[in-house]
């Protein structure tokens, strides 16, 4: 990566205190009188977070170092955290609330995206494109991102040199990343399509599922920055002809190990999918274009149960999973529709109805979409849906969808009653626009911390013919902003939100993290044969933001399934964690909440994925993430490291 001077010697500034630092614990010298003389609490509110990783080693060192050696260190310190600006710092040079700039080249996130030729695509693989997942695979207090790939078709001439694969990229905490696939033991190519993260062995380090076109791979980290690939020897391999998409770890059974839920789009073998306009299914609007899903053969969704000893047991039938054969579909979304403290799982579908598996406590599951009122649009028509995700968008404390569709149709906002149904409001909140876009990733992200879940959406057209053609829609297409006014209604800020939003990009999977621990929210996107987009708002704001990293301890580590209720005097704030979500992608498993002006919570409820709700006294201040472990009943500081 570039770096400007100012940036060298600033960085350069940095190490050096840091080094000074070290060295003082290195070297201490012994000084009776001295002693105990310097205390910094862990976390202590005027540390940047950065250094509170650091401000640890105070605490326990202090004894043995020279007083006026310590006050030179600290005022070091505090003087590099007045010049060691956050990364990508936010500015007032653009008004709130948002004002999105692309940093992935600077951040180093270069990699091409590999999906069969680039401006044609003659076959439906080619096109769907793969997600991206935020994980803190070395636990080093950082979110990591790993970008999903494809391939080439065979026969085709690679793009660059070696064959594609994903790719693991380390966060170096100062808004830089590190390609660390070889290292990590990552290099592996195919068809890949979706993630999922889940510490599914509960050892204390997430582990990553990736589905493709082939045989899909769980990737289990060994804890010492690599991974080993087991899905045969766990079970959780497939058949490699079904086409898998979206997945999800979620404890269906809530025993405390993390259950594996993938979706199908269809049963595909691309040596005999016909070629372009070569039947009736293979043409568009007039034109000759890929075919499918319509005249492919569908594949049942699979459902895979942890059986704690590293293997999983295929129990697809026996759940009621694969009861909706005849769908094509492709992300999953896991949330309690229904509140009963048991998950339940939304699927979106192309060209065929949503799904929502209701969880029946019993290890069986029922598709109740219709009845719900979430499978279908107002008009009771299906819709070709690609992404979901879930949030409370209206403050009720009842979980909300929110879905992607195809060109020449509108996206999809489900309102829960909180009877069990929900109400289509995608017109009445303002989100009856934009039906040239084909979407795919969907996030609730609040983009402002003014307290509201605001959406983010990618898109991008499945057919390169469509800029030829003249069909209405655009290949490469800008992705969308619908900022949340807090009264149930969207204001579309697309186009007054900053390049990173208006330059148009053939994009498929969006995952979202506060990257850099400075509680704004990042987004990174995977473009179709094209370089990924890592989103930063610069656009500076007053409000303020709590994080909270949920440890499992009887329930699963990660707590996939918690439900936090946070209240202050005026507001209710609701979510889940959750594995994968948006499109075929998995978001930081850590919550976040925008708080606007309140700074005073008044109360944090935990119901664990056990099914046992506890109280955490909410923290004296916020702007800061927070741990909640399961049974300690009061939230500890996150650990961080510089
Ligand atoms: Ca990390
Ligand atoms: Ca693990
Ligand atoms: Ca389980
Ligand atoms: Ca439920």
């Amino acid at each position: 990566m570039q770096r400007t001077s100012l940036e060298r010697i600033r960085l350069w500034y940095h190490g050096a205190t840091r080094l000074y630092c070290r060295l003082l614990f290195v070297f201490p010298f012994r000084s009776e009188a001295e002693e105990s003389a310097i205390h910094f609490p862990l976390g202590a509110p005027f540390m940047p977070r950065s250094y509170r990783g650091m401000s640890g080693s105070f605490e326990r060192s202090s004894n043995h170092v020279p007083m006026h050696l310590l006050h030179l260190c600290a005022i070091l310190v505090l003087i590099t955290a007045a010049h060691a600006q956050q990364p990508y710092p936010p500015t007032t040079d653009h008004a709130p609330p948002a004002w999105f700039v692309d940093v992935a080249s600077k951040a180093g996130i270069t990699v091409l995206n590999v999906n069969g030729s680039v401006e044609a695509k003659h076959y439906i693989i080619e096109s769907t494109g793969s997600g991206v997942a935020i994980l803190d695979y070395d636990r080093d207090g950082w979110p990591d991102i790993f970008i999903v790939n494809g391939t080439t078709l065979p026969g085709e001439k690679p793009t660059q040199s070696g064959a594609p694969t994903s790719h693991l990229f380390h966060n170096n905490h100062d808004g830089t990343f590190t390609d660390v696939t070889a290292k990590a033991g990552l290099v592996s190519t195919g068809w890949g399509q979706g993630v999922c993260v889940g510490d599914y062995d509960n050892d204390g380090y997430d582990d990553l599922y990736v589905t493709g076109y082939g045989k899909n791979r769980l990737y289990h980290n060994q804890g010492n920055g690599t991974f080993k690939e087991v899905a045969e020897q766990a079970g959780v391999a497939g058949t490699g002809k079904e086409w898998g998409t979206g997945c999800a770890f979620v404890d269906y059974d809530r025993d405390g190990k993390l259950d594996l839920a993938v979706a199908n789009y269809v049963h595909f073998d691309l040596a005999a999918t016909p070629a372009p306009g070569q039947n009736p299914g293979c043409i568009w609007k007039g034109v000759p274009v890929m075919c499918g899903p319509r005249g492919l053969a569908s594949a049942p969704n699979i459902l895979y149960h942890n059986l704690g000893n590293g293997k999983f047991e295929d129990v697809s039938k026996p759940s009621g999973i694969q009861n909706t054969n005849g769908h094509y579909c492709f992300s999953i979304t896991t949330l309690d529709y229904n509140d009963d403290g048991w998950p339940d799982l939304y699927v979106a579908c192309d060209s065929t109805p949503a799904i929502l598996y209701r969880n029946n406590h019993n290890g069986a599951f029922t598709d109740v979409a219709a009845d719900a009122g979430v499978a279908f649009n107002e008009d009771g028509r299906e819709q070709a849906g690609m992404g979901s995700t879930s949030a409370d968008y209206d403050g009720d404390g009842r979980l909300d969808l929110f879905k992607t569709n195809f060109s020449d149709d509108t996206s999809t906002l489900y309102r829960n009653n909180g009877d069990g149904a929900y109400t289509d409001m995608t017109f009445p909140a303002g989100l009856g626009i934009n039906t040239d876009a084909l979407g795919w990733g969907a996030m609730f992200a609040d983009v402002d911390n003014d307290g509201w879940p605001d959406l983010l959406v990618v898109n991008g057209h499945v057919y390169p013919e469509v800029d030829s053609a003249k069909l209405g829609s655009t290949y490469r297409e800008p992705r969308f902003l619908y900022y949340n006014l807090g009264n149930g209604k969207f204001r579309d800020l697309s186009k007054t939100s900053g390049p990173g939003l208006t330059d148009p990009r053939s994009s498929r999977g969006l995952a979202t993290s506060d990257l850099f621990n400075d509680g704004r929210i990042e987004a990174v996107i995977n473009n179709l044969s094209d370089r990924p987009i890592l989103l930063v708002n610069v656009a500076k704001n007053q409000n303020h933001w709590i994080g909270l990293h949920l440890i499992g301890t009887t329930s699963n580590r990660d707590a996939i399934g918690a439900r936090v209720a946070m209240r202050s005097a005026k507001r209710l704030w609701v979510d889940e964690v959750r594995s994968g979500s948006s499109y075929n992608s998995s978001n930081d498993l850590r919550l976040h909440f925008g708080l606007g002006a309140e700074t005073h919570l008044t109360s944090i409820e935990v119901r664990w994925p056990n099914g046992e709700t506890e109280s955490f006294a909410p923290p004296a201040q916020v702007d800061r993430i927070i741990d909640l472990t399961e049974g300690k009943g009061h939230p500890t500081p996150t650990p961080q490291h510089p």
